[in-house]
């Protein structure tokens, strides 16, 4: 018989069929062999309730727990938003550290692990994701848990100096070996996982150096996540020639699809943008740049000075470089329909995916997945994306070398069409075998022990 599962997540779909591409491989392997999706249940509430609620009951059964409005600002906006997303994502210098934080974010996992304690079997997996949980195992085992239980971290470990940065330094620790299995995106993550153990006398290393387990018995592994490259190419074709994009004749897509998030390097990606139209030579195409970018975590100070500064940095260079029939970058703060992003990554030429720190970025992969492999555009991709490490075939850049990124630009508008099929079918390849299916195959190997 297979092991009952159960995930926890921060956010869990709500619809009955949810779309994207984590959530429905999560949705169709709890679907396939039964089992407990268990989240937040999104509005907060003045006095939570110390139990989980059912949503909804189908195949698998879907679960909601309370969170207060000072638990909102604490737990969410504050320790998992203003701490740990910045430190994560080599922004220690981001973070605001408070007291209250980090008790509101304690007092949210402490209250999860007494609802999972009574739910938990001995045989079941229990499958945790992200950052917003990180003390869960810990938390459990004090409970006497005894079931397997997994982590996955969808964005960057970080480095063994920022970490001192963190008030809860030596927990972190402690939180990560309390895992049978502790995933991450990159071989990248693993050494910084193991480099924060190099000093721990409870670590054990093998021959090479590598660490296979700590005296509670985790070992960290990684696990790119990827993305449905079947559905997601099948929508792109579908959607060929959906959407009407203003632009003249002759005229080149570059495009950039990202949250409005510091971490994904928007303003340095338009300073590079701008080193491209400085050095374009007068009778070499035209591009745009649209960038599409809807805003998220409005509430925290740090994402309204990311808009500020990328809104004055594309006034400004639209200013000194536009012509009256060609706006060099277009900017969407809006979300669009997942239908009319299918459409726009398969008409550009180029995707710029350039972010200054990201666990994996799922935008590089689907950008390759909707190309026309006849007539493909070209990926210029961020050494500091998980990314790097499996799309080798992309332009790689460093983002903030504005000149390097400017000419990158230049080097994938002129790449003649065999180097541009050569390079996009080796991605392609990546990308449709390494696809979400295989990654939740194989973190569910891992953690049953059997991968
Ligand atoms: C975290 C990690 C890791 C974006 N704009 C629109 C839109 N999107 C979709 C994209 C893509 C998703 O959002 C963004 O995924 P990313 O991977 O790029 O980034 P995060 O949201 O930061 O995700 C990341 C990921 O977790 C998974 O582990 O890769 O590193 O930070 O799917 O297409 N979708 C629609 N409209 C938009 O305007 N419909």
């Amino acid at each position: 018989m297979t092991a009952r599962l159960i995930v926890v997540s921060n956010r869990i779909p709500t619809e009955a069929e949810p779309s994207g591409g984590l959530v429905v491989a999560l949705h169709d392997c709890l679907t396939a062999q039964g089992g407990v999706w268990i989240g937040t249940s999104g509005t907060p509430v003045k006095t939570p309730e110390p139990e989980l609620r059912q949503i909804a009951e189908g195949a698998y059964t879907r679960m909601v727990f309370d969170i207060s409005e000072d638990e909102h600002e604490g737990y969410y906006l504050g320790y998992a938003n203003s701490v740990l997303w910045p430190l994560f994502h080599r922004r220690a210098d981001l973070m605001h550290v408070q007291p209250e934080y980090a008790d509101h974010y304690m007092a949210v996992n402490t209250r999860l692990a007494d609802m999972l304690a009574d739910f938990a079997q001995p045989d079941d997996l229990l499958w945790i994701h992200d950052y917003h949980f990180l003390p869960l195992a810990a938390l459990l085992q004090e409970r006497g848990v005894t079931c397997r239980i997994g982590f996955f971290l969808h964005i960057p470990f970080p480095v063994v100096s920022d970490i001192l940065a963190l008030p809860q330094a030596n927990d972190l620790k402690d939180w990560v070996a309390a895992y049978d299995v502790f995933g991450v995106q990159t071989e990248g993550d693993v050494a910084r996982v193991m480099a924060h153990y190099r000093d721990d006398p409870d670590a054990t290393f093998d021959t090479q150096g590598r660490m296979v387990a700590l005296e509670d018995g985790v070992a960290p592994r990684h696990f790119p996540i990827g993305i449905d490259a079947q559905d997601f190419a099948a929508l792109a074709l579908a959607q060929a020639d959906a959407v009407p994009l203003a632009m003249t004749l002759g005229q080149k897509l570059v495009l950039g699809v990202d949250r409005l998030d510091y971490s994904k390097g928007l303003v340095h990606r338009f300073d590079g943008f701008a080193a491209y139209l400085e050095a374009r030579a007068p009778d070499t195409p035209k591009a745009t740049l649209l960038q599409i970018a809807p805003p998220s975590r409005e509430d925290v100070d740090a994402y309204k000075d990311i808009r500020t500064e990328l809104e004055q940095a594309a006034g400004m260079i639209n200013g000194a470089h536009a012509e009256l029939d060609w706006t060099p970058i277009r900017y969407i703060r809006r979300n669009v329909e997942r239908d009319t992003l299918a459409s726009v990554y398969r008409r550009a030429d180029v995707a710029m995916v350039t972010p200054l720190a990201d666990g994996m970025n799922l935008v590089a992969k689907e950008f390759v997945a909707a190309q026309d492999p006849d007539d493909p555009g070209v990926l210029i991709l961020s050494h500091f994306a998980g990314a790097a490490e499996q799309l080798t075939d992309a332009l790689m850049v460093n983002p903030y070398d504005a000149a390097e990124v400017g000419e990158a630009v230049q080097t994938a508008l002129t790449m003649p069409l065999a180097e541009r099929k050569a390079r996009h079918a080796r991605l392609l390849e990546n990308v449709m075998t390494e696809n979400i299916a295989w990654w939740t195959r194989s973190y569910l190997g891992a953690l049953r022990g059997t991968g």
